[in-house]
């Protein structure tokens, strides 16, 4: 990390992440990049995916999600469209992942849009709190969510909800037994499109119930610290983390950089 990535996040924005284990940054796409997002998604959200290599792998999930009512989730953005190759390493984004991650490296893509009468999906968190640290004035979270608000998320829209502080939580409650705002201390991420939540993945979160009658959708990159190994996480799923060469050659050196584990990969995914 040179140090110009490293000055561009402020004091005040690593003391709210800290204290919260997420950040908003606002703005960050235009309105034509969340239209240009938006109109890729619906050109491939109605598509069927024959999902070949889930018959090798024996178990994983599909690219195209719809097990939960009102909602489609696919998985594994640049395999499907080049489009979703530049928020790899969004400028605007990159300082961050460069201070709240250390080594950032991209495990994960996925786009989430919901309809009117979605629910919540449950409170979850994709690594425990023991992979948050804050030593000698160094933050780091084993993985970081940037998830990218394409149209707005407010408070019906099914917007993300969040536990500040659940980084740094020790008492476990039965999560389940708590649905979206009803866990105490849960509060709803809301924001406008182009806006960008940081999550660290050790905070809990789930996503509210969706009132209102607009699609609300998302994007999400998640990146791991170097040291993660990516490819046990989940071994039915490598398909969607792994992106191969014939895709990484469209990569700028930046993009390249933050997916190098990729060529650490010996199998064929
Ligand atoms: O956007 C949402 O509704 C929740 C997303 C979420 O929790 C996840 O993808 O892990």
């Amino acid at each position: 990390m040179n140090n110009q990535e490293n000055d561009t996040v402020s004091r005040e924005k690593r003391f709210l992440f800290d204290l919260q284990g997420f950040l908003i940054l606002r703005n960050v796409l235009s309105e034509a990049e969340c239209t240009e997002y938006l109109e890729v998604l619906q050109r491939l959200e109605p598509q069927t995916y024959e999902d070949k290599w889930m018959k090798s792998a024996g178990t994983g999930r599909p690219t195209r999600e719809t097990s939960r009512q009102h909602q489609i989730r696919l998985n594994g953005l640049p395999r499907l469209d080049s489009v979703f190759d530049q928020l790899i390493a969004q400028p605007k984004i990159l300082s961050y992942l460069h201070e709240f991650v250390g080594q950032p490296q991209l495990i994960n893509t996925w786009s989430i849009s919901k309809s009117c009468g979605a629910q919540t999906g449950g409170w979850h968190r994709g690594v425990p709190t023991t992979d948050y640290s804050y030593r000698n004035d160094v933050l780091r979270s084993r993985m970081l969510n940037v998830v990218y608000f394409l149209t707005n998320n407010g408070p019906d829209d099914g917007c993300i909800v969040a536990l500040p502080g659940g980084h740094k939580s020790n008492i476990d409650l039965e999560w389940n037994k708590y649905s979206g705002l009803q866990l105490p201390g849960a509060v709803p991420i809301t924001g406008k499109a182009g806006d960008v939540l940081l999550l660290s993945e050790t905070v809990l979160h789930d996503g509210l119930p969706k009132t209102t009658e607009t699609v609300r959708s998302n994007l999400y990159y998640n990146y791991v610290h170097a040291h993660y190994n990516v490819m046990t996480r989940e071994p039915g799923n490598c398909h969607h983390f792994y992106f191969p060469p014939e895709i990484r050659q469209r990569f700028n050196p930046k993009q390249l950089e933050l997916t190098s584990w990729m060529e650490l990969a010996r199998r064929k995914h």
